[in-house]
C-alpha cells in the first residue's frame, strides 16, 4: 500500500523491494538482514552528526566516523581480556594490579570476580590441553576468585602483554607486573589475551554482551588525541 503522499518510484526501487512505496533508493543486491543494516547505521550516524554538530570543534574529525565528534571514535577500539590469577587476588594485589591499567589510560569496560568452573577453566586454557602443567593449572585457576576484566583502547592487546610483562616472573622486567610481583611460573598473577583472536575468544567465553559498558570517559579528550 502506498502512503498518501509519497510516490513510490519502479526505476529507483530496490531489488526485493516488491512493494509499491517501499524504498526510494535503489539497494545493492543485499540480503535484507544486510540492508537493514546499513540503512539503520547511517541513519544513526546522520543523527548523530546532526546532534553533535554544534559542539564539533572545527578540524576535529574522527577519521574512521566521518566528522563525528571525538567521542564517537572509540566505536571500534581494541579490548583484551585480563584476568587476576587466584594468587593476586588471595594476595591482595588487585587494587595495585588494576591500578596500573588505569595509569596507563586504558579503558575499563568489564569487571567481575567469580570463582571458575573448571570447563570455563578447561576452555580459557584449551591451547595447553596436551601440556604435561594443564591438569594443575586447571587446579590453580579454579581454586579461588579470579578478577575477571576487558580493557579497551588502541594497540590494548600488545600494551597490556608488556604491562604485565614475560610469563616466567623471574625473566619479567622490573616495572612489569610480573617482574616485580611475583617469582614463580605457576603464581604468575595474572592473564592477558596474546591476540586480537584470542582476546575476542576470551572476552565471548567469561563475559556477556550485557556485561560491557560502552562509555566515554569524561576525560578522553586527555587520554588520546583525535
Ligand atoms: P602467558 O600467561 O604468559 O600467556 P602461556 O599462555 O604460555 O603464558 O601459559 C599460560 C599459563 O600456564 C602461564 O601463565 C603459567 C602456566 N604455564 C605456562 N608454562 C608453564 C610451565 N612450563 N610450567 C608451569 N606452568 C606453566
Ligand atoms: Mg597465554
Amino acid at each position: 500500500m502506498t502512503l498518501p503522499g509519497v510516490q513510490a518510484s519502479e526505476g529507483l526501487r530496490g531489488p526485493s523491494q516488491g512493494k509499491p512505496g517501499r524504498s526510494r533508493l535503489a539497494w545493492p543486491p543485499l540480503p535484507r538482514g544486510a540492508r537493514n543494516w546499513f540503512r539503520w547505521r547511517f541513519r544513526a550516524m546522520r543523527a548523530l552528526r546532526l546532534l553533535f554538530a554544534p559542539c564539533l570543534p572545527k578540524g576535529r574529525a574522527a577519521p574512521e566516523h566521518g566528522n563525528l565528534p571525538f567521542v564517537f571514535s572509540s566505536m571500534a577500539a581494541e579490548r583484551s581480556f585480563i584476568a587476576i590469577k587466584p594468587d593476586g587476588v588471595q594476595r591482595g594485589l588487585v587494587g595495585e594490579i588494576l591500578g596500573r591499567f588505569e595509569r596507563k589510560g586504558f579503558k575499563l569496560v568489564g569487571l567481575k570476580q567469580l570463582t571458575p568452573s573448571r570447563e570455563l577453566a578447561e576452555s580459557h586454557y584449551g591451547v595447553h590441553r596436551e601440556r604435561p602443567f594443564f591438569a594443575g593449572l586447571v587446579d590453580f585457576i579454579t581454586s579461588g576468585p579470579v578478577v575477571a576484566m576487558v580493557w579497551e583502547g588502541d594497540g590494548v592487546i600488545a600494551s597490556a602483554r608488556k604491562l604485565i610483562g614475560a610469563t616466567k616472573p623471574l625473566e619479567a622486567e622490573p616495572g612489569t607486573i610480573r617482574g616485580d610481583l611475583a617469582i614463580n611460573i605457576g603464581r604468575n598473577v595474572i592473564h592477558g589475551s596474546d591476540a586480537p583472536e584470542t582476546a575476542e575468544f576470551e572476552i565471548g567465553l567469561w563475559f556477556t554482551p550485557a556485561e560491557l559498558s560502552d562509555w566515554t570517559p569524561a576525560d578522553q579528550v586527555w587520554r588520546a588525541e583525535g
